[in-house]
């Protein structure tokens, strides 16, 4: 007979794209991992009952709520789980902080830098009773950029001089594409610079160990408004013969200085036609190179340049040996991870951090390092000048 596992009473709010994959994540996680604590998936909030009731039925959980502050008061709730639009973060995530819960925020953080302030300075204060909270920046999870982050750490490519990440989507390539919450300002807070951008600033600071210290950038809305929604889930919907106005950026591009006087180069559009998800980051070094893109994402490409050169090439790691960061835990070599991978694994690390007593990474400072980013790349493109970042010091 074994010793039942301690709990881990978990609420979600939020059900739609990130709350699917945030479900998945609870659900597989104590199934392929070895937890120290077992999630209990409990609650899902959502404004419609029986739109949430639904929901809750079909994604696992046992019950299902209305009001995130009810959800945040139960006293058998230990973790909250964000994963609603950007402009309820921080009054969800500090109330759950203030009310002992371990949080788990979707990203970008906040809307802005002043909020993610506020959730740093909760965050800190809610450590020293225990309390941990994440930003769920689940791409770092992805064994290939794993690997990259270890290769970097071990000298593989020597000292750090070029960054190229780009991240290319085309879900409102189409101009009569209708609105969602994710093309207005008041919701987002911003449009693919800080939905899609937020991923490979801290995706190239992750890697590289460095952060972003000034940036020049330019935004751009190529189409101004759109058919308002009848019905949006994800990244698609329908539409009715009413109008409105798109208020965010389709698309960013900005150039960067890094810590160890590197050079970066960036660009996050929705409007790269053909491209779906295709995050491509390059990191050119003294000693070498590596380069990933999500659409093959379980491959890893490191070029060493103390190959002779009549040998010398990029290599193909194929990311899916056991000794490969979480690899072990899932199929034999060659048989490869997805998507949702990336969640389950920020499930595992956050209960294992939670247990040991740890901070989570990437934690609400590092979460506010990348508003910073995203906001000084805003006052550029409206200054047409370079923007300084302030440090900070993640724990
Ligand atoms: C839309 O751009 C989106 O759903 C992002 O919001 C997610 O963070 C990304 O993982 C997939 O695309």
């Amino acid at each position: 007979m074994t010793t039942p596992r301690p709990t881990l009473t978990v609420g979600m709010v939020g059900h739609a794209f990130m709350g699917n994959a945030h479900s998945q994540a609870w659900r597989t996680a104590p199934r392929f991992f070895d937890l120290p604590l077992a999630p209990v998936m409990q609650v899902l909030c959502g404004r419609d009952a029986a739109r949430a009731a639904e929901a809750a039925q079909r994604l696992g959980w046992a019950e299902s709520e209305t009001d995130w502050r009810r959800l945040v008061e139960r006293q058998d709730v230990d973790l909250v789980d964000i994963c609603t639009p950007g402009d309820t973060h921080a009054e969800i995530a500090i109330a759950a902080l203030e009310a002992g819960k371990h949080v788990l925020c979707e990203k970008p953080l906040a809307n802005t830098v002043a909020e993610a302030e506020q959730m740093t300075a909760a965050a800190e204060v809610a450590a020293t009773g225990g309390v941990r909270a994440m930003v769920g920046f689940t791409y770092r999870r992805v064994p290939a950029i794993a690997l990259a982050r270890r290769l970097v750490q071990e000298g593989r490519i020597g000292e750090v001089r070029h960054v190229r990440a780009q991240y290319l989507q085309d879900w409102i390539a189409d101009s009569e594409a209708p609105l969602s919450w994710r093309l207005d300002k008041s919701r987002a807070g911003s449009g693919a610079l800080g939905d899609i951008g937020a991923h490979i600033i801290d995706l190239t600071q992750h890697i590289t160990g460095q952060q972003i210290t000034e940036v020049s950038g330019q935004l751009e809305t190529f189409v101004k408004e759109r058919p308002v929604a009848t019905e949006h889930s994800g990244l698609s919907g329908s539409a009715g013969t009413e109008r409105g106005p798109v208020t965010v950026d389709d698309a960013a591009v900005f150039i960067a200085r890094f810590t160890g006087g590197g050079l970066g180069v960036f660009e996050a559009t929705r409007f790269a036609t053909g491209r779906k998800n295709a995050i491509r980051i390059e990191v050119n070094g003294s000693a070498g190179s590596l380069a990933f893109d999500f659409e093959d994402m379980n491959v890893l490409h490191l070029y060493d340049a103390s190959e002779p050169a009549e040998t010398a090439g990029f290599r193909r790691i194929l990311v899916t040996e056991p000794g490969h960061p979480y690899v072990a835990a899932w199929w034999p070599a060659g048989h490869g991870l997805g998507y949702e991978h990336g969640f389950t694994h920020q499930v595992v690390d956050l209960v294992r951090a939670i247990a040991e007593g740890e901070q989570p990474e990437p934690s609400f400072a590092d979460g506010l390092q990348v508003q910073r980013v995203l906001a000084a790349v805003e006052t550029s493109s409206d200054t047409r000048s370079w923007q300084a970042i302030e440090r900070t010091e993640t724990p």
